[in-house]
């Protein structure tokens, strides 16, 4: 892992991240998306024969395949997939917003109300990246917010099946609707629905680059969540840190994805030296060490700082998807952090508590988009809609108001429908 120094690298130095390369996709998406808008169906499954060379029979996963997903898990993974799903609703529960409405005694009314959104597709991406607990994160939210449909998409296996924890953690989160169909074609059908696949108002789910620029490219017509880039974490460490720990949860990262980035920040130089030696020997024993390795090598980086303040301070710049605060007193410092999707406080909360577990969302800014994102929420699957109701008093008192501010701006019909009501001769203004 490169090792940099407030005391000897300027902040530009410290701050440069490599720039991983973005091919682009465009014209091959948006030629997927052209067809499947046009040939609904059949351009799904002729695209899923040409793409993932699987034949499908049907496009729906049927009952019996949910049922037998959920009885091909063990019981004990059952159980900690449900409780899960209890400490995730509990913390998103209290994020559910009420709407408002005022009078005034003229007979003024006038408030804002939170509607759910209608329909909701969750994307699921194939292979490795398939994880139940991420349906659970981008259900649940969802049903809380009082979505009545939720569809979930996920690509096939070569034999044209969907992996058993996935169908397991979609029937326990809720799912409405599981469809066997992946990448661009995906987005497609949710963005413009097909004679099978529901059109939707949302489409939230990470994804590969066609998944990724296919939602881009139906954004306006379908609603998106945040474009899902490389996980990362800065760890904060402190004199008082242990050293394996901090490595294992900067590994826990870098398993991810050769792009993900675990980034320490510590002012103890022991742990510098010790986090390194615990980093080789504890890649030994991990069975995704290569992807690991390679993060690591890559991406990670080590920052010995001066202070605390200072680690606060470059902990902002970066705005991490995760922020762990591994020191003596995590409290004193969480009131400095501006920008971290979600932070994990003292030796004893890991990421990993919070990537499966705990309650708050793991789907989360990344990429230094914490600055101005937030995790995902309750908030993502609901939308406001406002009222208003004048009474004949409350009216005529602004009649003339609002008819001069019409005028001003060359609107003489809305100058109009105001006085017109005042003309009526069975009002009695008097
Ligand atoms: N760390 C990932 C979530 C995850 N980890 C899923 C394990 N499974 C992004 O927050
Ligand atoms: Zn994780």
């Amino acid at each position: 892992m490169r090792v940099f120094s407030t005391e000897t690298h300027t902040t530009k130095e410290i701050l440069q991240r490599k720039m991983s390369e973005t091919i682009d996709v465009s014209a091959t998406v948006s030629t997927i998306l052209e067809q499947v808008n046009t040939q609904g169906d059949s351009a799904l499954y002729q695209l899923t024969k040409d793409i993932d060379q699987v034949e499908l029979s049907a496009l729906r996963v049927s009952t019996e395949e949910i049922e037998a997903g959920m009885s091909s898990i063990s019981e004990d993974l059952l159980r900690v997939i449900q409780q899960a799903k209890e400490n995730i609703l509990a913390f998103h529960k209290k994020q559910v917003r009420e709407g408002f409405v005022s009078t005034d005694s003229k007979g003024l009314v006038m408030g804002q109300r939170i509607l759910p959104l209608a329909a909701v597709g969750v994307y699921v991406p194939g292979g490795t990246a398939a994880y139940p607990s991420t349906v659970l994160m981008d259900v649940l939210p969802a049903k809380i917010a009082g979505v009545e449909k939720i569809v979930m998409v996920t690509p096939p296996s070569q034999a044209g099946t969907i992996p058993a924890a996935i169908l397991a953690a979609a029937k326990i989160a809720g799912v409405d609707e599981i469809y066997k169909i992946g990448g661009a074609q995906a987005i497609a059908a949710l963005a413009y629905g097909t004679e099978t696949i529901p059109r939707v108002d949302k489409i939230v789910g990470p994804g590969n680059i066609y998944v990724a620029t296919a939602k881009r490219m139906v954004y306006g017509q379908v609603d998106i969540d945040m474009i899902a880039g490389p996980s990362d974490v800065l760890i904060v460490a402190d004199e008082q840190a242990n050293p394996q720990w901090v490595a294992a949860d900067l590994l826990a990262q870098a398993e991810h994805d050769v792009l993900a980035q675990a980034i320490l920040v510590t002012t103890s130089q022991r742990i510098v030296t010790e986090v390194q030696t615990a980093l080789s020997e504890q890649l030994e024993e991990l069975p995704r060490q290569a992807i690991a390795q390679e993060s690591i090598e890559t991406n990670g980086k080590i920052i010995l700082v001066r202070d605390l303040a200072e680690a606060l301070e470059l902990a902002n710049r970066i705005a991490p998807e995760h922020l762990e605060l591994a020191v003596e007193k995590p409290f004193d410092l969480l009131g400095k952090v501006k920008n971290a999707g979600s932070v994990f406080l003292g030796n004893y909360t890991p990421e990993a508590l919070g990537d499966y577990f705990a309650g708050p969302n793991h789907t989360l800014p990344t990429e230094g988009t914490a600055r101005f994102y937030s995790p995902l929420s309750v908030d993502d699957f609901v939308k406001k809609s406002s009222y208003l109701y004048y009474s004949k008093a409350a009216l005529s008192e602004v009649t003339e108001d609002v008819a001069l501010f019409a005028q001003s701006e060359g609107l003489d019909g809305h100058a109009r429908s105001m006085t017109i009501r005042m003309e009526d001769p069975q009002n009695d203004f008097s």
